[in-house]
């Protein structure tokens, strides 16, 4: 039987997170935390067998939020223990019985959608805008969606000749093992969380360690929901249970988001028992502006600065950030970049808990460093640099902060701040000649993830959202993820669709019964 141990006692002091957010009609809003937060197992509360902590910093002021788990091996020993015994009830329930849990999660999570938004801002560092109008209400909805997938899936079946029938039956898999990163945690969270228990499958979900409270504090809010050990949340380094979790006989599957090089580490694992494994990875997004979107300055053009300013919501950290501006050359010079320029030098960086901030802290001081080693990389390669170029030093309380000013370089495609994925506030621009000079420049990348085309002439985006070797082209848009419009990657930005019906079939077996009567 699991370890278990209840919670540590509210800690006020640390929970007082939302001070600095007020409440539309409130004076303001605080969001209680935990001083320490266990491991969720078997649909309890359980202290990791190490006895060992670690501190999860809030990134607007390098201060710490609470404690997290450093687990080990026999962690997740234990975690796999628990989804397995729950699998055998979980994966014969009728899909209108799973499907209601999925509906009862959506409803809990709305009715507590602005603590968990202020909480996501906090411990991420996204503006609470961002996580209040888009990263918990797409999660709500990717429940929602997916108890609407699980009872309308439709099978096939083929006679194939007087007396014998081929049919398919869709299985869980078993236990799955999802891997998140810090980005999006609760949406990338619910990305998985959702078709994998819709498939009547049970999970071991390893958060970032960069972000590893969010989700817990959302299991504390629907655990009565769930059957215990259906969702297992195990946090702790990567790199020392990830290998051993991804291994485990007890495993079937693995789904994981996150770097490529990660990436490329867990498919090895994978081949180990055999297993199935679904890749969601990095990206260097082209989003490509030809010379008509000038053609008047009206609504229009307003939207596509609009979309050029998209490198830097959530501060860059998306896979698909569009950080490769290709812009017609006319646009160079026609005010269109000079426009876009300012635009981005008036983003609003700041606390990510006031409702003005349109840019708040990156995620860790990992990621700072990783970006600063990027901002001094651009001028040493001869780029311009247009806007920004250095970290953000804001004062008092957020003076500790790892703030970076949303950042403009020039250069040309060869570089390699147009051929790495930063993770940050920058966007590098280049310019094309015509129509086949811009698909060449957009597909000239190991990437594939996403890609924006604006223009008014359709024959264009038509043809280029054929032309673009990318799991998504957002067309006179960007940066929108609507559950029911599948998403992934082509090239080394991986494989395995998530968001619409497909992803289903990531988490399930496939039995054929031929039937011969
Ligand atoms: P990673 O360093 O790859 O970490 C992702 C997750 O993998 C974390 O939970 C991490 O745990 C874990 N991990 C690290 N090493 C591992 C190992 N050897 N075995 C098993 N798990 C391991 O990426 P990140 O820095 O969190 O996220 C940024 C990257 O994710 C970017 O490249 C971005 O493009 C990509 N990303 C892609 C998408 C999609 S949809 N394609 C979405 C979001 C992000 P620890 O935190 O404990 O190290």
């Amino acid at each position: 039987e699991p370890n278990t141990s209840s919670t540590e006692s509210d800690n006020r002091q640390l929970g007082k997170i939302g001070t600095t957010y007020t409440r539309p009609g409130s004076a303001g809003s605080i969001v209680p935390l935990k001083s320490r937060y266990e491991n969720f197992i078997g649909g309890d509360w359980v202290k990791p067998i190490s006895g060992e902590y670690a501190e999860d910093l809030a990134p607007a002021t390098g201060l710490p939020i609470a404690e997290y788990t450093h687990s080990g091996h026999a962690d997740v020993d234990l975690a796999v223990w628990s989804a397995q015994r729950a699998f055998s009830t979980w994966s014969v329930t009728t899909t209108a019985e799973r499907a209601a849990v999925l509906n009862a999660i959506a409803d809990r999570l709305e009715q507590h959608l602005e603590d968990i938004a202020v909480m996501e801002s906090w411990e991420n560092g996204k503006p609470v805008r961002e996580t209040l109008a888009a990263d918990i209400p797409l999660a709500i909805d990717h429940f929602r969606y997916f108890a609407a997938a699980i009872r309308t899936q439709e099978g096939t079946i083929k006679k194939l000749s007087n007396n014998l029938v081929s049919y398919h039956f869709y299985e869980p898999i078993g236990v799955v093992a999802q891997i998140i990163p810090w980005n999006f945690p609760i949406l990338m969270a619910a990305w998985k969380l959702a078709p994998a228990l819709a498939a009547g499958n049970t999970v071991v979900l390893k958060p970032a360690s960069a972000t590893p409270i969010s989700i817990l504090y959302v299991m504390e809010l629907i655990q009565d929901l769930l059957p215990p050990g259906t969702i297992n949340v195990v946090n702790g380094s990567g790199s020392l249970l990830g290998q051993h979790l991804v291994e485990h006989e007890g495993v079937g599957k693995v789904a994981f988001t996150g770097s490529t090089e990660t990436g490329r580490q867990i498919m090895q694992y994978a081949i180990k028992n055999i297993i199935p494994s679904t890749m969601e990875l990095g990206g260097k997004s082209p989003n490509l502006f030809f010379n008509d979107v000038a053609r008047e300055h009206d609504d229009y053009y307003r939207k596509a600065i609009e979309g050029f300013t998209m490198f830097a919501l959530n501060k860059g950290e998306i896979c698909s950030c569009p950080s490769r501006a290709l812009l017609q050359e006319d646009l160079m010079t026609n005010g269109f970049l000079d426009n876009a320029v300012s635009r981005v030098k008036r983003i609003k960086v700041g606390n990510p808990l006031d409702t003005e901030t349109e840019m708040g802290p990156q995620n860790s001081a990992d990621q700072l460093q990783k970006i600063s080693g990027y901002l001094a990389l651009g001028p040493q390669e001869g780029c311009r640099v247009l806007a920004g170029g250095a970290r953000a030093e804001l004062g008092g309380d957020l003076a500790g902060g790892y703030f970076v000013e949303p950042t403009v370089f020039q250069g040309s495609n060869g570089m390699r701040v147009f051929q790495e994925e930063i993770f940050g506030p920058v966007v590098t621009v280049a310019p094309f000649a015509d129509y086949d000079d811009a698909i060449q420049i957009a597909n000239d990348t190991i990437y594939g993830l996403g890609s924006g085309v604006w223009s008014r002439d359709t024959d264009i985006t038509f043809k280029a959202s054929q032309d673009i070797r990318a799991g998504r082209v957002w067309v006179n848009t960007y940066h929108q993820y609507p559950a029911g419009a599948g998403f992934g990657g082509y090239k080394q930005s991986g494989y395995g669709r998530e968001t619409d019906q497909q992803t289903l079939r990531n988490y399930q077996e496939v039995k054929n019964v031929l039937d011969n009567h």
